[in-house]
């Protein structure tokens, strides 16, 4: 297989790093149908864990069964599936070599009352799963915020080491932030910055709102005369915050909503120079047929393939 000149590009930003980690990077950007374009579209299916079986699976209960997220994630022709160590060992072995894995490795739950994380997977548990790489979500800004940093940072340290990409989940959250916070531009961008500080080959995040959090930021913004108000300047912003772009950025896609809303995210995505979407809620929790068209759709636009994009 030839890697595409775009890959190739992204590939050389990440200059010393160890040849296993780039080849699982490449194994993720030339798999599925935007194979080569240096986008993304990722199916992370954890919500059992953050939000609980009802609320992630009741509104389409055929993805209950991991078997069904595994064929949704390869049928759709995506990246790669992100599941903890549960999910992926219920399909790791029958969908071997059918989309690239990603071992989400530490886990919150909606039955806590605090912003933190149990390590749920190991490196070891994602080398023998075949996993191409391994993630970590981040609480900027929660009171455990640091042990999570370290924790991260040891886990980064030993997957690079036995060749494994880091994806990082960066949502800030609790502390002083307030609900609006959690979304803000400077804390989203903030938590991607420090997400790549961490060693993340991939960052993801949610797209960010026009709000300003930090009181000290606010004149910064200001002052930048750009147009904020526009969501692909937002994504712009992000994706520099990330090292000027030389760390790739994905998008989630939040709680369902409906279709054209998500489309018009994707576009803005794509005008400001994200490498993808992470789409869970909106695709699993759809009946299948409809998600696999949402999804199709998605990939077009990335693609540059839809009318008008
Ligand atoms: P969604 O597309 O369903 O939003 O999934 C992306 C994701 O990052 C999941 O991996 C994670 O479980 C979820 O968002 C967390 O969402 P929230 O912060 O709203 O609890």
């Amino acid at each position: 297989m030839q890697i595409s000149q775009e890959v190739t590009r992204i590939l050389g930003f990440y200059d010393g790093e160890r040849p296993g980690v780039k080849a699982n990077l490449a194994r993720m950007l030339m798999h599925g149908r935007t194979a080569g374009s240096g986008k993304l579209v990722i199916l992370p299916v954890d919500q059992g864990f953050e939000h609980g079986p009802a609320r992630s699976f009741a509104p389409n209960p055929a993805a209950y069964d991991p078997h069904y997220v595994f064929d949704l994630a390869v049928d759709a022709r995506l990246s790669a599936l992100a599941a903890p160590l549960g999910l992926l060992s219920a399909g790791a072995d029958r969908y071997a070599g059918a989309v690239p894995l990603i071992l989400k490795a530490n886990s919150a739950n909606s039955l806590a009352s605090g912003d933190d994380q149990a390590i749920t997977g190991t490196v070891r548990d994602a080398l023998e799963l075949g996993c191409s790489a391994i993630g970590f979500t981040i609480y900027p800004g929660a009171d455990a915020q640091y042990a999570m940093f370290e924790e991260v940072r040891a886990s980064a340290a030993e997957a690079r080491a036995n060749g494994l990409a880091v994806v990082v989940w960066a949502y800030p959250r609790g502390g002083k932030l307030s609900k609006e916070g959690e979304t803000a531009l400077d804390v989203v961008s903030y938590s991607a910055h420090m997400a790549a500080l961490l060693g993340a080959h991939i960052i993801k995040v949610k797209l960010p709102s026009a709000h300003i959090e930090q009181p000290e930021a606010k004149a910064v913004y200001g002052s930048m005369r750009v147009d904020f108000s526009l969501p692909s300047n937002r994504v712009a912003h992000v994706v520099q915050a990330a090292f000027a772009g030389r760390r790739i950025v994905v998008f989630s896609g939040g709680p369902a909503k409906d279709a054209k809303t998500l489309y018009d995210e994707v576009k803005a995505i794509r005008a400001g120079g994200g490498h993808g979407s992470i789409v869970g809620r909106n695709s699993f929790q759809r009946p299948r047929q409809e998600a696999l068209s949402m999804l199709d759709h998605v990939i077009r636009i990335y693609l540059g393939e839809e009318a008008g994009d």
